[in-house]
């Protein structure tokens, strides 16, 4: 499959990788938008949140553990904020299940 975060999972594309284990990976985004600026990824491939079923639903509670983990050694002390883009107008680009961690500067909302 021709799917980016597929091959930064298996390790075909390099990524400044900050956190793995047998399900997910965490790297830091290539643009980033925030002084600290991780993505999350199930190893599986999903597309989207739109995908999540009861059988894959694991994942997401298991990735919400790794960003409260990743928040702490990131010193977020003051917050932070995890985010998940889900297709066209939710501004999704990587077709792949991710979570955007951000931090380290006051977060606007709504968002834009
Ligand atoms: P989204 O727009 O929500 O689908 O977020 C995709 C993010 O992925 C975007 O912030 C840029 C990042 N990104 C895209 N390609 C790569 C890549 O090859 N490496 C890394 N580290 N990040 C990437």
């Amino acid at each position: 499959m021709d799917c980016v975060f597929c091959k930064i999972a298996s390790g075909e594309i390099p990524s400044t990788r900050v956190y793995e284990d047998d399900l997910c990976v965490a790297f830091k985004d290539l643009e980033p938008q925030a002084p600290v600026h991780l993505l999350i990824i199930p190893r599986e491939h999903i597309a989207s949140a739109e995908e999540i079923t009861p059988k894959n639903s694991a994942i997401v509670a298991h990735i919400f553990e790794v960003a409260a983990k990743l928040a702490k050694e990131n010193h977020l002390d003051r917050g932070w904020r995890i985010v998940s883009n889900v297709g066209e107008e939710g501004g999704q680009s990587v077709k792949h299940l991710h979570f955007h961690l951000l931090g380290g500067r006051p977060m606007a909302w709504p968002p834009g």
